[in-house]
């Protein structure tokens, strides 16, 4: 099938990225979303989040009249669902977006159109919730229209290189939805194109995030252990990888982000008893802010009063993302503690939160601190050396929660350093 025109809703992380680089390969796109502030942002040039590369992108899609936004959906040839699904207070998946966006297109559905939807949804979601929305049309899926579910599985940071390169897994209602997505992002994806059915498509994407979020969990049970025993994490990782068959990611201060922190529990509200290893691996993880916070009052003795100057609020490093961030969560723990916790955020200075301070510069942050955290290895944290830092700031201890820093290097310049499960 050809499409000439496409109409993403959505204009986050995903649904912005996906738009552009649609337009940019010749498809007449609508970027659509309710928020009239994010929609009247893009119309003047100016984008709500940071991704390398996208504002170039985006600009020259909208200059080249190909792409358009606006807060109302159009007709197309084709719908892509890009909107978020997080979770409740219950950790139940929350699918008011996915419901209002098939209600918004069904009254523009015509026979022919292919609907897609990509935000991470729960199993069944496409069969069970967002076909019979559409089919109140009178069209009937599969048949009349055609409705696919294509998860997206881009990492944040190197969205536009991996949303042309990735494979692509498209999951039709039926062979003939399944080959219209084929058709669709053939446009720009150079990866393979996997087809299959709208369930099992669906039930990858989670099992994806949830693999990680337990290699993830794994690594920060280890650290935790080595702790115990008086072992450097890092190094004990390092030996166990030269292991052919053995690759344990990083521990940390726990994991966040729209994704791998929230996706995990779809299967756990979809199974709970089937899905023990699952909610043990989230609970490990939820919990890594909290067991770094009692870290960090060992190094630095009562915290109560403390100055700490805390590096990095994303939920990785390099990105501007905040959401269930969890070096936010450690900010709050230090400042329940009794610390006074001024953090810098070089990648989103005008946020506010509960409980801490954000300064304006990194320079603010250190000025009379007592104690120095490294949160996010973002690269101009990583970068900083330490003989600057000394004239910067008060502090004579370091907390390096990420392995961002070389111990001996700060030691050289009179630091007391410590960090996660580190030795050396
Ligand atoms: N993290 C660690 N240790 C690691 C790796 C990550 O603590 O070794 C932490 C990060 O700091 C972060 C969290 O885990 O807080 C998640 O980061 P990530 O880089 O693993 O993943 P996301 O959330 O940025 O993107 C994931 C990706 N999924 C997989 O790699 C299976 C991406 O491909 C998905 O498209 C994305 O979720 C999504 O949108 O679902």
């Amino acid at each position: 099938m050809d499409f000439k025109s496409l109409c993403v809703i959505g204009m986050g992380y995903i649904g912005l990225p996906t738009a552009s680089i649609f337009a940019s390969n010749g498809l007449r796109v609508t970027g659509m979303d309710i928020n009239a502030d994010i929609i009247d942002g893009l119309k003047v040039g100016k984008l709500h989040i940071f991704e390398p590369g996208l504002k170039d992108l985006f600009l020259s899609a909208l200059e080249s009249d190909c792409l358009n936004v606006s807060r109302e959906v159009t007709p197309a040839d084709a719908f892509i669902i890009a909107v978020p699904t997080p979770f409740d207070e219950d950790k139940r998946a929350d699918l008011r977006a996915v419901v209002a966006a098939s209600e918004s297109i069904f009254p523009h559905l015509q026979p022919g159109n292919l609907v897609i939807l990509e935000s991470t949804s729960p199993p069944r979601t496409t069969l069970d919730i967002v076909a019979p929305i559409l089919e109140k049309s009178g069209l009937t899926s599969g048949e009349d229209f055609l409705l696919a579910y294509s998860p997206e599985r881009v990492l944040p940071g190197m969205i536009l290189q991996e949303l042309v390169d990735n494979p692509r897994v498209i999951g039709g209602v039926n062979q003939a939805s399944a080959k219209a997505g084929r058709d669709l992002y053939r446009k720009f994806v150079k990866g393979d194109i996997i087809l299959t059915d709208a369930t099992t498509a669906e039930m990858v994407k989670l099992m994806e995030n949830t693999s990680r979020d337990i290699s993830i969990a794994i690594a920060n049970e280890f650290s935790r252990l080595a702790q115990q025993f008086d072992v450097d994490i890092w190094e004990a990782i390092r030996i166990a990888n030269l292991h052919p068959r053995i690759e344990i990611l990083r521990p940390g201060v726990g994991v966040g982000g729209h994704c791998i922190s929230v996706d995990p529990w779809f299967l756990v509200e979809a199974a709970p008893n089937d899905a023990r290893l699952i909610q043990m691996a989230r609970t490990i993880n939820d919990e890594q802010p909290e067991f770094v916070a009692k870290l960090i009052h060992e190094a630095a003795g009562v915290l109560a009063q403390k100055k700490i100057a805390f590096l990095g609020l994303s939920f990785k490093p390099n990105v501007d993302d905040l959401r269930e961030s969890p070096a936010i969560k450690l900010a709050q723990h230090l400042s329940r503690m009794g610390a006074a916790v001024t953090a810098y955020e070089p990648f989103k200075e005008d946020a506010s939160f509960e409980g801490f301070t954000q300064a304006a510069s990194l320079d603010a942050a250190l000025f009379d601190a007592d104690l120095v955290v490294l949160a996010v290895a973002h690269d101009q944290f990583t970068d900083l050396q330490p003989e600057k830092i000394k004239s910067k700031t008060s502090a004579r201890v370091v907390f390096d929660a990420v392995r961002g820093w070389d111990k001996t290097a700060w030691e050289d310049e009179g630091f007391q350093f410590f960090g996660l499960a580190r030795t050396h």
